[in-house]
């Protein structure tokens, strides 16, 4: 049997009504009234498939499919939140083909030599605190309490908080954890978000590394004051320290880091953010992305130099806080080897490719064999509303993940 993707197309059309910006791309953050609708609807098909459920202390959905044992899991799934008028794929498509996969092994009534877990991370996004993979890190031991009590979102409310609201067990998340040993592999299906396979023209994009970053706030205060009495050399004004910082971000990757190098600030806060006022504060957020490390030091030195300058010239405090950050990762090559194979069996032409996208499946990689499968993101877009994939590489990217799922999961037949 293949997997239907009148299926996967029913449930994603009935996902993505759950969302606060109808009309205007995708804004479904985790933990808002969106992200529970989401979550209860996709939760509702897997009890229907007789999957047993988990919801950890940060939000994070672990169901099981097939025998209770105590032997490793096989790994499917993603994220189903969103960034502010998103897409609808970037996320939701790899919780869906994973939903998928596991009605058609229960259809086929796979016997399975290990159990299949499909995992939905929260707040893979950072839409809410501005730290990317929340859930996965704190799942894999890399974010404690602590970190998520100083984590704050727009309102001031921490990731504990929020996360303690939307009725979850925050204090339990230690015990969370997950352990080496218990998945023998992971595997996630998600769009490229960029141009190579629509270039390239292949449907399927078999990823060999996950590009690092770091996240950074950097925060100026001056003297705010009225904007027609006060002198232009009389000024401690934080606006346009901020406007020489970030124009230096964008020298600095262009021309002083690495060809892979990108840097990002598209967040930024304005204290009082009155258009007569010389603001008192301004904070705003460094994205900073390489797969070698030596390309995001270069940007980081140069701007923390340039901070520094600004801040004397203009009379400002400022600090810059690094408060994400994930190491560039190689992905597993027995799985890749494993997906590669497959691949060539189905005939749908593919290749292999880097991921300048940061994904949960990165933070899996120290406590478990990775592999993530690409389909194409027509027009090279995403995190926007023109976001799409079409139904014909998202059914060669599914069914592609079927076929490695049941490699690794489902008992051989001996030919006898
Ligand atoms: O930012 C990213 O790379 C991912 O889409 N969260
Ligand atoms: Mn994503
Ligand atoms: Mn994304």
């Amino acid at each position: 049997m293949d997997i239907s993707i009148e299926r996967i197309s029913s449930d994603l059309e009935n996902v993505v009504r759950f969302n606060q910006t109808p009309g205007n791309g995708c804004t479904r953050f985790s933990y808002s009234k969106e992200d529970r609708q989401a979550r209860d609807y996709i939760m509702e098909l897997m009890s229907g498939l007789g999957m047993s459920i988990n919801v950890d202390g940060v939000g994070n959905i672990r169901a099981r499919f097939g025998m209770e044992s105590e032997s490793p899991a096989i790994m499917i799934g993603s994220h189903i939140d969103t960034v502010e008028n998103g897409g609808k794929y970037d996320g939701l498509i790899g919780v869906l083909a994973a939903l998928e996969t596991i009605r058609v092994l229960k259809e086929e009534k796979a016997v399975l030599d290990h159990p299949i877990e499909l995992i939905i991370f929260a707040e893979e996004e950072g839409s809410n605190f501005g730290v990317t993979m929340l859930g996965s890190k704190v799942l894999t031991g890399k974010l404690t309490i602590d970190e998520l009590k100083s984590l704050k979102n727009k309102n001031g409310i921490s990731a504990y908080e929020v996360c303690k609201n939307f009725n979850l067990n925050i204090e339990g998340i230690e015990k969370d954890v997950i352990k080496k040993g218990e998945v023998l592999s992971m595997i996630e299906l998600h769009i490229e978000q960029g141009a190579v396979l629509e270039t390239e023209k292949k449907s399927i994009g078999i990823v060999q590394a996950i590009t690092g970053m770091k996240t950074f706030k950097v925060t100026l205060e001056g003297d705010s004051n009225h904007a027609g009495t006060t002198p232009m050399n009389l000024r401690a004004d934080p606006m346009a320290g901020a406007a020489k910082v970030i124009a230096s971000i964008q020298h600095a990757a262009r021309n002083l880091a690495l060809p892979t190098t990108t840097a990002t600030v598209g967040r930024l806060f304005c204290t009082p953010n009155m258009a007569n006022v010389i603001p008192k504060k301004v904070e705003f957020y460094i994205d900073i992305r390489d797969v070698e490390p030596e390309g995001i030091k270069r940007v980081v030195d140069y701007i923390t130099e340039r901070l520094c300058e600004v801040s004397k010239e203009d009379c400002l405090k400022s600090r810059i806080e690094l408060i994400g950050k994930s190491s560039s990762v190689k992905l597993s090559s027995s799985v890749i080897s494993l997906m590669e194979q497959a691949a060539a069996e189905s005939g749908a032409p593919y290749m292999k490719i880097n991921s300048g996208a940061v994904h949960d499946s990165a933070m899996m990689a120290d406590v478990t064999d990775v592999g993530m499968i690409f389909i194409p993101s027509i027009g090279g877009k995403s995190h926007c509303p023109e976001e799409y994939s079409r139904v014909e590489d998202i059914k060669a990217g599914c069914s592609l993940l079927l076929k490695t799922v049941k490699s690794l999961a489902v008992r051989k037949s001996i030919e006898i």
